[in-house]
C-alpha cells in the first residue's frame, strides 16, 4: 500500500511520498520536482504536466491552466468572471451554474467540467508516482486551500475518484504544512507552547495559519487567506506597466492578441523572479507582435513601487490570523515563510515589521505542503508506523443549519459549528417532529467566506417516520464535520421515551441524552463521551430514519461513471499515440542501424545486389519517414518495419550463423 500526499498548486504540483528512512519528493520523466498544472489536447493526444507546459503556446485555446480557480465554483461569480477574462480558453456556463470548458480535440468540440480537468491533472501525478514506486497506488491525501467550500472539496474527491485515486484526507494547506514542521522537530520547549504563523503565498493566493506545537501535539489556533493575491498578481503589475509602455513606444495593443499576452504574462513572470536576487532586469522579446522585437528594462525599486500595494495586501490576512488566534505578537515564536510566491523580497521586509521578527526559511518552500500531507497519509496509513502525534486543525467558516422551521440551532442563527471549531467533530442535535422534515446546511456568514462565493452545503429530507406522541419523541440527528472539512448529517434516530422497562433489546440504547446541542469536539474523543453524564438512565426506543441528501453542486452517481468512462477513453487514446511514436522511432532506429550494418557487421554476407536493394528501400523509408510517412497508424510503422526485416533477417542469419562457427572454433581451440 501506498502512502503519498499531493500538492495540487495553482501553477505547481508535487508528489511526496513516505518510505520508512523519511519523505522523498518525485521526479517527473523531465527530472523536475514540479509539476506544472497544466493539461493541454494536442492534435491527437493529451500532454499533461511538464508536456503540457512545453505544448501551452502551440495550443493555447486548447490547453488548461489554473483550473484550481474554477473548480467548485460557478461561472457567473466575480472573481470567476475576472480570472476567466485572462485565460485564453473558451467556457460558459452549465446547466447547473457550473463553468463547462469547450476545446476543439479529435476534429470535434468536446465539453469539460473543471473536475474532469483536475481528475487528468491527478491520473497523470498518479502515473509518475506509479512509475517511480513500481507498484499501483490509491490512498493518498491531498493539500487544499482552508478557504475552499464544500462544494469545493466534493469537487476534488469527485475529481480524486474518476482518477482512481481514494483520499484518506483532504488537508488544509497549511496544516500540512506544520505537521511536517512539528512532527520532527524536538527541541519545543516545555514551558509552554510555542506558537507559529505560517505564511504561504503561493500563484494565485495567501494563505495563513497560527499553529501552537507542543512534544507530540499541533493545534491550529486559526486559519486566514487572501484567495485572490499570489506571485500571479506580481506579474501582472509587470504585464501592465510594460504593455502601456510598448503601447506608446512600439505601437502595439498586446492585449488585443492572446498569443502576445501569453509570452509578455510569461516574460513578466521571469522577470519578477530574477528581480527577486537582482537589482535590476532586462526584458527582450523577439517578434512579439507585428514582427516587432521589444525591449525594456525594470529596477527593483521600480518593481516595488508597482506592487506597493499587493506588499501590503498580505498583511491584512496575517493580521487577522493573529486576531482570530488570541495571541498577541509578543506571543509569537516564529514565523515561517512558504510558497514560491514568497521570494519576492518587499514581502520578507514587510512581514518583518509586522510581527517584529525576520522570517524564517527553514522549510522547503515549494515541496512543505507535499510533504506534511505525506507525513498525514503514513499516520493515516494502517500499514505505516508513525510516532504518536495529535493534529488539531480548525475550520475557518460557521456552519449552520436550519429546517422549514426556521434556525435549529440554540447558537444564534443556527450556527452549530462557530468559526474556528475544531475538527473532525461530531455535534448531536435533538428536535421535535411529527412527521418527514427538511434541513439546510449552509456557511452562516457570507464575510468570512471568499467574496462571491455561494453560502449553500447541502439539503437533507430526513423521513418519512411516524410519530404519535410528539411530546415524548425526539429527533436526534449526528452531524458530522468530516476529516476533510465536509458537512453532513451522518445518521437521524427517533427516540421513544415512552418504553417498558421489559422491553429492553438490542435497539434500546439506554443513555442519556445531552442537552442540544452536544459537543463531541474531536474524533478520537467522540465516542467516549456518551455517556459520561448520566443524568436519566432511562430506556429509550431508537429507530433509524432515512436520510436523502442533496449535496449543492456535486455530482451524481451517474455522472461520476460517465466521466470514468471518458477518462477511461481519452487515457487509452494517449496511450496509443504514445506506442505510435514509439513504433515510428523504432522503424527510424532500425533503418540507421541497417545502414551502418551493411558498411559494417553485413558487408562480407550480403551480395552487392541484395545491399543496393536494401540500401534502396532504407533511403525510400526515410524519406518516407519524414514526409508521407510523418503521421501513421500504428500499423503502418509495424508493417514497413516488418517489410525491411524481411529483406535483412536472411543476411542477418547468415552473419549469426558465421559469428557461432567461429566461437565454437575458438571454444574448440582453447
Ligand atoms: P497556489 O498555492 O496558489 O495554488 P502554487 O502552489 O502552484 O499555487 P507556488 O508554486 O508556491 O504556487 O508559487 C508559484 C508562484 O511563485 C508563481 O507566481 C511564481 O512566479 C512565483 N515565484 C517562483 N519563483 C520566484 C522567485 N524566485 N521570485 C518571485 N516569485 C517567484
Ligand atoms: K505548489
Ligand atoms: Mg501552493
Amino acid at each position: 500500500m501506498s502512502v503519498v500526499g499531493f500538492d495540487i498548486g495553482n501553477e505547481n504540483c508535487v508528489i511526496a511520498v513516505a518510505k520508512q528512512r523519511g519523505i522523498d519528493v518525485l521526479l517527473n520523466d523531465e527530472s523536475k520536482r514540479e509539476n506544472p498544472a497544466v493539461v493541454s489536447f494536442g492534435e491527437k493526444q493529451r500532454f499533461i504536466g511538464s508536456a503540457g507546459a512545453a505544448s501551452a503556446t502551440m495550443h493555447p485555446k486548447s490547453t488548461i491552466s489554473q483550473v484550481k480557480r474554477l473548480i467548485g465554483r460557478n461561472f457567473n461569480e466575480p472573481a470567476v468572471q475576472d480570472d476567466l477574462r485572462m485565460l485564453p480558453f473558451q467556457t460558459y456556463e452549465g446547466p447547473d451554474g457550473g463553468i463547462l470548458i469547450h476545446l476543439q480535440y479529435l476534429d470535434e468540440k468536446q465539453t469539460f467540467t473543471p473536475v474532469q480537468i483536475l481528475a487528468m491533472l491527478l491520473a497523470h501525478l498518479k502515473q509518475i508516482t506509479e512509475k517511480n514506486l513500481e507498484t499501483q497506488i490509491n490512498n493518498c491525501v491531498i493539500g487544499i486551500p482552508s478557504y475552499f467550500t464544500a462544494m469545493q472539496r466534493r469537487a476534488y474527491l469527485h475529481a480524486a475518484e474518476i482518477a482512481g485515486l481514494k483520499p484518506l484526507r483532504l488537508m488544509h494547506d497549511c496544516t500540512a504544512i506544520g505537521l511536517g514542521y512539528g512532527i520532527y522537530k524536538t527541541d519545543f520547549s516545555n514551558r509552554g507552547p510555542t506558537n507559529v504563523v505560517f505564511v504561504d503565498i503561493g500563484h494565485s493566493d495567501t494563505q495563513v495559519a497560527v499553529i501552537s506545537f507542543e512534544s507530540g501535539h499541533m493545534k491550529v489556533l486559526s486559519h486566514s487567506f487572501d484567495s485572490n493575491l499570489g506571485g500571479r498578481d506580481f506579474d501582472e503589475v509587470l504585464f501592465r506597466h510594460f504593455a502601456s509602455q510598448f503601447r506608446e513606444q512600439y505601437k502595439i495593443d498586446v492585449c488585443s492578441s492572446a498569443r502576445a499576452s501569453i509570452r509578455l504574462r510569461a516574460a513578466c513572470e521571469k522577470l519578477k523572479k530574477v528581480l527577486s536576487a537582482n537589482a535590476e532586469a532586462p526584458l527582450n522579446i523577439e517578434c512579439l507582435m507585428d514582427e516587432k522585437d521589444v525591449k525594456g528594462y525594470i529596477k527593483r525599486d521600480e518593481f516595488e513601487k508597482l506592487a506597493s500595494a499587493l506588499v501590503e495586501r498580505i498583511g491584512i490576512p496575517c493580521r487577522k490570523a493573529l486576531h482570530d488566534s488570541g495571541l498577541t505578537v509578543e506571543k509569537i515564536h516564529t514565523v515561517e515563510l512558504v510558497g514560491s510566491g514568497s521570494r519576492v523580497p518587499a514581502i520578507t521586509r514587510m512581514l518583518n515589521s509586522l510581527f517584529r521578527k525576520e522570517p524564517s526559511r527553514t522549510l522547503n518552500a515549494s515541496e512543505c505542503v507535499a510533504r506534511g500531507c505525506a507525513v498525514q497519509c503514513a499516520m493515516l496509513s494502517p500499514i505505516f508506523r508513525v510516532r504518536e502525534y495529535e493534529v488539531q486543525d480548525c475550520f475557518p467558516f460557521s456552519i449552520a443549519f436550519a429546517s422549514d422551521e426556521g434556525p435549529v440551532c440554540s447558537l444564534a442563527d443556527g450556527v452549530l459549528f462557530p468559526k474556528g471549531n475544531a475538527f473532525p467533530s461530531m455535534k448531536i442535535l435533538t428536535l421535535r417532529r411529527n412527521d418527514i422534515f427538511h434541513m439546510e446546511a449552509f456557511y452562516a456568514n457570507q464575510n468570512e467566506l471568499p467574496s462571491g462565493v455561494s453560502t449553500r452545503i447541502s439539503s437533507f429530507r430526513i423521513g418519512p417516520f411516524r410519530v404519535s406522541n410528539v411530546e415524548n419523541t425526539r429527533i436526534k440527528l449526528k452531524v458530522l464535520l468530516n476529516l476533510h472539512g465536509i458537512v453532513s448529517i451522518e445518521s437521524a434516530s427517533l427516540l421513544d421515551d415512552h418504553v417498558d422497562d421489559s422491553n429492553v433489546n438490542n435497539s434500546i440504547d439506554t443513555h442519556s441524552e445531552n442537552a442540544e446541542p452536544s459537543n463531541h469536539e474531536s474524533f478520537s474523543k467522540a465516542n467516549g463521551q456518551f455517556g459520561h453524564e448520566i443524568r436519566r438512565s432511562k430506556a429509550i426506543r431508537r429507530q433509524d430514519i432515512f436520510i436523502d441528501e442533496n449535496a449543492y453542486g456535486g455530482m451524481t452517481q451517474g455522472e461520476l461513471s460517465q466521466a470514468q468512462d471518458k477518462e477511461l477513453q481519452l487515457a487509452q487514446q494517449d496511450i496509443q499515440m504514445e506506442r505510435t511514436k514509439e513504433k515510428k522511432n523504432a522503424l527510424e532506429a532500425y533503418v540507421y542501424e541497417t545502414r551502418n550494418k551493411l558498411l559494417d557487421a553485413y558487408r562480407s554476407f550480403a551480395t552487392d545486389s541484395e545491399k543496393e536493394g536494401i540500401s534502396r528501400n532504407l533511403q525510400q523509408t526515410e524519406e518516407w519517414l519524414y514526409e508521407d510517412g510523418d503521421d501513421e497508424p500504428e500499423y503502418v510503422y509495424t508493417g514497413k518495419l516488418d517489410d525491411l526485416k524481411k529483406m535483412v533477417d536472411p543476411i542477418e542469419n547468415r552473419y549469426k550463423d558465421e559469428e557461432a562457427r567461429a566461437l565454437a572454433t575458438r571454444n574448440l581451440l582453447n
